[in-house]
């Protein structure tokens, strides 16, 4: 194992940029105890969390306004695409530092009727500082909003982690009055980290993904309005 890499995460974070991730960051998986995985103990053995994002366009999801769209239905795809391709390349450079990476799928489900994946990238990213958990339950970045998909590579390489950051939401409603189905109940999420159903109606939020694929023909199940709405990550225009 060569030492000198793991002192700093840059030159992780410089080769995952190359790739075409827009954000990096490294999570302390102790953070997550509690957290629901699949399989129950797959975060041991693995005491850091790569969290990387990359961007969506702001062309496709400005008009995600009250339905997806045949372009963002595209998009999700080749931007998941996108992500599992880092995460496999990060994985390669972590396993070529002499360290073990186990990549997580960008959009896998492993429980099809409670909707759980083996590991939220939220929970990730969040503990990594790239953002905060918005009323939407989605992850707000600074610079992009919640205009960013996620994955996450777990390691066993002593990466400096990073610190959360603070909930930023304060008395905004875009979310909460944009959502066509009436399932953001604009619960704080600023003191403490919501539930799932504390802050959203998932059967209400479901149905209204379901009725999407129905009447636009667009699979998968998609929405986007509440990632469309959020102030964050707009770019500021004056006159
Ligand atoms: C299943 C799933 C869904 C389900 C359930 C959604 C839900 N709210 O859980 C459905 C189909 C409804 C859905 C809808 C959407 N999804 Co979705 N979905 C997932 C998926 C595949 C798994 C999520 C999961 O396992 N949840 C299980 C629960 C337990 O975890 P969680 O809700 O993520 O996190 C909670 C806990 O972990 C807890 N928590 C946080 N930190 C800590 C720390 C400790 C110690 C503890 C105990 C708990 C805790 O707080 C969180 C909130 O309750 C993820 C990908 C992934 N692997 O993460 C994408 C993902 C969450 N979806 C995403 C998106 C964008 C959407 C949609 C906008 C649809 C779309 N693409 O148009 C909507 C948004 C709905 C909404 N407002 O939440 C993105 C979110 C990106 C972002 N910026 O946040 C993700 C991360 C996919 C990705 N690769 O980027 N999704
Ligand atoms: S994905 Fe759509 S239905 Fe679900 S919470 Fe967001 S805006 Fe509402
Ligand atoms: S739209 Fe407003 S309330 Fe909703 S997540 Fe974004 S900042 Fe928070």
């Amino acid at each position: 194992m060569h030492d000198s890499h793991l002192s700093t995460a840059k030159p992780l974070f410089h080769a995952a940029r190359d790739w075409g991730a827009d954000l990096a960051a490294v999570a302390d998986t102790s953070r997550l105890a509690g957290i629901e995985t699949d399989p129950p103990d797959l975060l041991q053995g693995y005491p850091r969390a790569v969290s990387l994002a990359v961007r969506l366009s702001d062309g496709i999801m400005d008009p995600v306004t009250e339905r997806p769209t045949p372009l963002y239905a595209r998009h999700y795809q080749n931007v998941n695409a996108l992500l599992d391709h880092i995460a496999t390349r990060v994985s390669g450079l972590l396993q070529s530092w002499g360290g073990k990476a186990l990549p997580i799928p960008a959009s896998h489900i492993m429980d099809e009727e409670r909707f759980v994946a083996s590991l939220s990238h939220k929970a990730v990213a969040l503990h990594a500082g790239l953002g905060w958990q918005g009323k939407s339950l989605l992850l707000i970045t600074p610079r992009f909003g919640p205009k960013v998909r996620l994955v996450t590579v777990l390691t066993d390489l002593p990466l400096p982690a990073n610190a959360p950051l603070k909930n930023r939401c304060g008395k905004c409603t875009h979310c909460v009055e944009a959502c066509p189905a009436g399932a953001i109940k604009n619960a704080s999420t600023d003191l403490h980290f919501a539930a799932r159903q504390e802050a959203v109606d998932l059967d209400a939020c479901v149905r209204q993904l379901r009725r999407n694929e129905q009447d636009t023909h667009i699979p998968p199940y998609l929405c986007g309005v509440c990632v469309s709405a959020c102030p964050w990550g707009k770019p500021k225009r004056s006159g």
